[in-house]
């Protein structure tokens, strides 16, 4: 397709209402010099993630932002797939944590379902984030990249950084949860960073 990019200066709507995602999406989107916006800024509502994959809830928050706001949208659509318990909570990652936002309870549901399913030791614990962009023109046209991290989900949660299931899982190559790296740590290697980092060698030119 006639690819479209983004230039210094363009305004982009992040379709996002999480706001770990959002200090995410911004340091990475920061030092290309574009203008952000929010769907909350604009008042944008959270339509409902009626998809079964990453790619389907992407696209229903960036075309809604990008047709709502008549301006290009990036939406992230992201989760955590652990190997042992059927890929979940996957797709319904946010889910797992109820309409209190409660990763606590949704973290301590990962570890009964890995336990009821005999995986104790960390290599039944395999598990893999993933994070799905989507940047959507107000003409409904779409754009997708995505980012995996491999690594494992362990128990009790540690470190205070970063949000959701960060405090649970271990990157493969490192000792430290994603909850224990510092941000900065944590943008040099993330399924997010990952996924954006091909979007912005895509859409986001030097
Ligand atoms: P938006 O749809 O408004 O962006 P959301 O929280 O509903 O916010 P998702 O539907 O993509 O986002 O759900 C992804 C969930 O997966 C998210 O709520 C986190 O709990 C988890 N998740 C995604 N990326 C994560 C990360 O980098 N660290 C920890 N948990 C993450």
């Amino acid at each position: 397709m006639a690819a479209r990019a983004l230039r210094p200066g363009d305004r982009l709507v992040v379709a996002t209402h999480n706001p770990g995602k959002l200090r995410e999406i911004d340091a990475l989107v920061a030092p290309h010099g574009l203008t952000v916006t929010t769907v909350g800024a604009l008042g944008l509502p959270e339509p409902p993630e009626t998809g079964t994959t990453f790619e389907e809830n992407a696209t229903i928050k960036a075309v809604a932002a990008a047709t709502a706001s008549g301006e290009p949208a990036l939406a992230d659509d992201s989760g955590v797939c652990v190997d042992a318990i059927g890929g979940d909570p996957g797709v319904y990652s946010a889910d797992w944590a109820g309409p209190a936002k409660d990763f606590a309870a949704a973290m301590s549901r990962v570890q009964e379902e890995l336990v009821a399913a005999g995986a104790i030791a960390p290599e039944k614990r395999t598990a893999r984030f993933v994070s799905v962009l989507c940047l959507a023109w107000p003409d409904g046209t779409t754009e997708y990249w995505r980012g995996e991290v491999a690594g494992h989900m362990v128990w009790p949660p540690r470190g205070s950084n970063g949000f959701g299931y960060d405090p649970m899982f271990v990157p493969e190559g490192h000792e430290r949860t994603y909850g224990e790296l510092t941000a900065a740590e944590k943008h040099g290697m993330s399924h997010r960073a990952r996924a954006f980092a091909l979007f912005a060698r895509d859409k986001l030119p030097a």
